[in-house]
């Protein structure tokens, strides 16, 4: 599915992200950076050693040994990835419990990539489904919230281009009416 929010294209795929070829992707990552299962395995799986390598150069200087916390975002290079760079940020573990909280902590990882995109000049980006895996937020929820989040950026700060890609036929099917729904809201 294709759609239009203020002159920049929002897609819906299904598909391997590590395949996709915008100027970056995003990583759902862990707070330590060190790579791990799902996508964020896979991405440092195709990107090469040098992902890693930049990962703990940034945990130790810009993060001064810390974790990278809940929504916020960090920037690498993409090594061997079509894509030029990775963005990597953190999604909110679901337990069922702080609903709202645990959503705007999703919301934030959307906006927060857009921004990092946008003040590195990057026009185009790819989106997994971030938290949707391991960290078991359910699908439908986090579509609405990821999609809210996107389009509110797009609205206000457009690129050119952003990609959601979704590993699963059902998880595409959900993605796709939850921006039904969005766009038809207005
Ligand atoms: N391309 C696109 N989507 C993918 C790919 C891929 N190659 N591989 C998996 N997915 P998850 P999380 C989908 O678990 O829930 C890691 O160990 C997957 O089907 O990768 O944010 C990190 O290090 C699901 O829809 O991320 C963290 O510890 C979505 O990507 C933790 O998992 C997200 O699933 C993060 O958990």
């Amino acid at each position: 599915m294709i759609a239009n929010v203020n002159g920049c294209v929002l897609e819906l795929v299904t598909g391997d992200i590590t395949r996709q070829e915008t100027e970056a992707i995003v990583n759902a990552a862990n707070g330590s950076l060190m790579g791990g299962g799902g996508v964020d395995g896979a991405i440092h799986r195709a990107a090469g050693p040098e992902l890693l390598e930049e990962c703990k150069k940034i945990r130790k200087e810009q993060l001064k040994g810390e974790f990278l916390p809940t929504g916020e975002a960090v920037i690498t290079k993409g090594y061997r990835l079509k894509a030029k760079y990775v963005i990597h940020t953190v999604g909110p573990i679901w337990d069922g419990r702080d609903r709202e909280w645990k959503m705007e902590q999703l919301a934030d990882c959307y906006r927060n990539s857009l921004k990092l995109a946008k003040e590195k000049g990057i026009k185009s980006i790819s989106f997994p489904s971030i938290s949707t895996g391991a960290y078991r937020f359910p699908v439908d929820l986090a579509a609405e919230v990821a999609l809210t989040a996107i389009v509110g950026f797009l609205r206000t700060d457009p690129l050119e281009k952003v990609v959601m890609t979704l590993f699963s036929k059902e998880d595409y099917q959900i993605y796709e009416r939850a921006l039904h729904k969005l766009l038809e809201e207005g």
